[in-house]
């Protein structure tokens, strides 16, 4: 008798073959999207011919996470490093908060880092307020960015005294533009990565929202952090209804999560997107996920990349978090939230198919060598994946009143079945993160509880 051998993994058609409907004109970027997708398809159908993969698969045929071996690979990128490397020193406190935020959501603890952290980031600090990319370099809104989320991920009273509060705001009072914008440095370019890294910082350390005196003239008739921001992020909105990096250029996922989430940290999210066309958004947003990969892209005709599976699925929750409302702190989350406004399963994997190398770490796409900017951020958007997040209304449950700590986060395999959860195993389920803060949620509330605790009367 025949042995009838059955299909063992349920993989949709549409993640394993190139779209139906194919347009006939020949660019560089059509050429380079054809390639993309020959170069994810093997991957994304490896499960077929599991005896050649070196990973495991589970039984939506997708390859199991390779815990260890990101844990390894995050480890190794906090040793030193060959002298090329050079060039990327100006982002040392950026490696400190990828590996460390990597290492978190795997479920390590990253306070063995502490020291290490205090010892590295004490000679980046400037007399004048902010940390530069390194010792002797002028301070940088994402460098400092960057600091303040690692010494969050690393905790304690000896981390977060080591950040000057006072010069910190004074500084970020001199980035402020009368456009409502923040420059990123002192005379360097205005974009919404400085609104939204200034943000962060003025959030989680408590500083004040005056701005302070002597008031900088670039300022004009603006007294406050936020005067003018709002505005400022909207005119960002561009015709495709994505966000850009500034009022007049292309939308970019980077950039739309930057806004969103710095809208979200000046304002309830029922309130928070107000102005912004978010029918546009939303029709942008969904054109960032493409089949048969299933990752996002950053713009329009781009490629996939593992990345924006932070950058563009960040912005996701934050949407959602508008959409549902505010919920008790107690309710169950609705089966409505429990569905995604993107898909799911093709992120998952696009991730879990396509981004874990070999060696450990992940990448961008197949053909890319992963790297700790990429496993930092294909992991994040892996852990959103994987919980739902929602915004509660403020009750006396809550020990802080200030709105951004009032997000949750949930495990959905806690709440449905594995299956309904999404194509992922229950023991690949990472930690959940913060939506606006992108570090864990007890890591933000406690370094704004010690921030609350110090003096703002300067
Ligand atoms: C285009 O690169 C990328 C950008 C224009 C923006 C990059 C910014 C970030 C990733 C993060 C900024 C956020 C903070 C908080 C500092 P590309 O042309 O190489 O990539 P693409 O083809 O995918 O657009
Ligand atoms: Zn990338
Ligand atoms: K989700």
């Amino acid at each position: 008798m025949a042995e009838v051998i059955p299909s063992i993994f349920s993989i949709p058609l549409h993640f394993t073959r190139p779209p139906s409907v194919h347009d006939e004109l020949t660019t560089q970027t059509s050429v380079a999207q054809q390639d993309t997708i020959a170069e994810c398809l093997p991957f994304l159908t490896s499960a077929e011919d599991a005896s050649q993969s070196p990973f495991d698969f589970n039984e939506h045929g997708v390859p199991r996470l390779d815990r260890q071996g990101h844990i390894d690979f995050l480890h190794g990128s906090l040793r030193e490093f060959p002298a090329a490397f050079v060039a990327v020193d100006a982002s040392r406190p950026w490696m400190v908060y990828w590996a460390l935020m990597g290492l978190y959501l795997l479920g390590e603890d990253v306070t063995c880092y502490r020291e290490r952290v205090i010892k590295t980031f004490a000679p980046m600090q400037n007399a004048s307020g902010g940390f530069g990319g390194g010792h002797g370099q002028y301070s940088h809104l994402a460098g400092t960015y960057a600091v303040v989320l690692s010494l969050a991920l690393v905790g304690g009273e000896r981390a977060y005294s080591l950040i000057d509060r006072e010069n910190m705001w004074k500084w970020l009072g001199r980035l402020k533009k009368a456009n409502g914008g923040f420059e990123v440095c002192e005379g360097g370019e205005v974009d919404v990565r400085g609104a939204y890294c200034a943000m962060v910082i003025i959030v989680l350390l408590n500083l004040p929202f005056e701005l302070p005196s002597p008031i900088h003239t670039k300022v004009g008739t603006l007294s406050t952090f936020q005067q003018g921001l709002e505005d400022y992020l909207a005119k960002c909105q561009t015709l495709e209804g994505g966000i850009s990096g500034g009022p007049g250029n292309e939308a970019h996922g980077a950039y739309a999560f930057c806004a969103i989430a710095c809208l979200c940290l000046m304002n309830e999210p029922q309130i928070a997107l107000r102005s912004l066309d978010l029918p546009s958004l939303l029709s942008w947003l969904s054109s960032r996920q493409y089949a048969p990969e299933g990752g996002f892209a950053g713009r329009t005709n781009k490629l996939v990349d593992g990345c924006y599976s932070h950058w563009v699925g960040g912005c996701w929750p934050l949407i959602e978090g508008f959409l549902y409302g505010p919920r008790t702190a107690l309710n169950r989350p609705t089966d409505r939230m429990l569905r995604s406004l993107y898909s799911n399963e093709g992120l998952t994997r696009y991730i879990l198919s396509c981004c874990q190398a070999r060696t450990g770490g992940l990448r961008d796409k197949p053909s890319k060598s992963a790297d700790s900017y990429h496993t930092c951020y294909t992991l994040a958007g892996l852990s959103s994946v994987q919980h739902v997040h929602f915004y509660v209304h403020q009750d006396a449950s809550i020990s802080s009143s200030t709105h951004p700590f009032r997000w949750r986060s949930l495990p959905l395999c806690d709440l449905v079945s594995s299956s309904a959860a999404g194509v992922y195993d229950k023991q690949d389920t990472l930690q959940p993160l913060h939506p606006l803060f992108v570090i864990p949620h007890d890591a933000a509330q406690r370094l704004r509880n010690w921030s609350e605790g110090q003096s703002t009367g300067w």
